[in-house]
């Protein structure tokens, strides 16, 4: 290709950048976010915050307290701002409808994170989240793998009651253990995707299940319930890791810790990097009205103790966990 040619194309180049930003620049978007319950959430908020920062978008942020109608009553107050667009982490999938068709008639488009709304998807331009179903069978294939034919009783941490990570979590481990007799759920209740409640709730199995040993794995549907189960099996004199398996998602850095100190097994990671392709889709949305695609899929990895937890550990730290 000649100079003049290449000269051409990489000004062309240029500029498409160019006004790809432009199109973002300076435009105002309202995250609904759900709260700071766990280490992923407060980094995906972390996140959220640079990947507009480098894009130039001016971010407004509302923290619900894992309440609806905070999110709700936010949602409201950015459509009253007429900003650019409305990015949200929905706490539950229901209950949105009337809320998203206000965003809808005030012609501001909305993007789910990391969750999704049992709503028309005409409400929403996008939904960037991971296969919540497949990290739980993921989970659950891992156990499986792991018990082999032995007797396994396990103990469910699930996450918060009506969220779409909870209902498909369950759902995904549930799938993968099928067919396998000797693993059973024996107690399954929601620790609300939080430390404190998941230790809590960890201890109660314990009690329930002939102080823990009965207990052949807890599957969490989140890391920082596991990290809160660890302490619980600890308390009781138990070895987690060992006595009791830890299986979990997320891929926080705390769960890496507990792999280097043989107290957790598997981790499934949860990128907390959702709001890069969907402020791209917004970017190609406002530029010129391209629609992305309707479910933005984010990859689930499998991690065990085999794979240089104390170098994910060090990766992750400071990544705003
Ligand atoms: C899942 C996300 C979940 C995380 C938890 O996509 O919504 O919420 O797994 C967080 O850590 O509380």
């Amino acid at each position: 290709m000649n100079i003049i040619k290449t000269l051409a194309v990489v000004a062309g180049l240029a500029t498409a950048l160019t006004s790809f930003a432009t199109a973002q620049e300076g435009s105002v978007v309202g995250f609904s976010q759900i709260g700071s319950e766990s280490g992923w959430r407060a980094a995906e908020t972390s996140v959220t915050k640079q990947q507009a920062e480098e894009r130039g978008i001016e971010l407004k942020f509302a923290d619900a307290q894992q309440k609806q109608e905070n999110q709700i009553k936010a949602i409201r107050g950015f459509i009253a701002r007429d900003v650019d667009a409305i990015p949200v982490a929905p706490v539950v999938a229901t209950g949105w409808e009337d809320v998203l068709t206000e965003a809808k008639e005030a012609e501001i488009p909305v993007i789910l994170l990391d969750r999704g709304v049992d709503a028309p998807e005409d409400l929403y331009l996008t939904s960037v989240a991971s296969d919540q179903v497949k990290e739980g069978r993921v989970a659950g294939e891992w156990l499986v793998e792991a018990v082999g034919t032995e007797p396994c009783k396990v103990v469910e941490l699930q996450g918060t009651v009506g969220s779409t990570p909870a209902i498909n979590r369950k759902q995904g481990f549930e799938e993968a253990i099928a067919g396998h007799d000797n693993i059973t759920i024996a107690r399954s209740q929601t620790g609300d995707f939080t430390r404190a409640k998941g230790k809590e709730v960890m201890e109660g199995f314990i009690k329930a299940e002939n102080g823990g040993a009965d207990i052949c794995a807890v599957y969490a549907h989140n890391d920082d319930m596991a990290v809160g189960a660890i302490r619980a099996i600890k308390d009781a004199g138990l070895k987690p890791g060992t006595d009791i398996k830890v299986v979990s998602i997320d891929a926080v850095p705390d769960i890496f810790a507990a792999m280097v100190a043989g107290e957790a097994n598997a981790t499934v990671e949860l990128t907390p990097n959702m709001a890069g392709p969907a402020f791209d889709a917004l970017a190609a949305y406002l530029k010129d009205g391209t629609e992305p695609e309707k479910f933005i899929i984010t990859e689930s990895k499998l991690y065990t103790p085999e794979d240089n937890p104390q170098g994910e550990y060090d990766t992750r730290k400071g990544l705003g966990y």
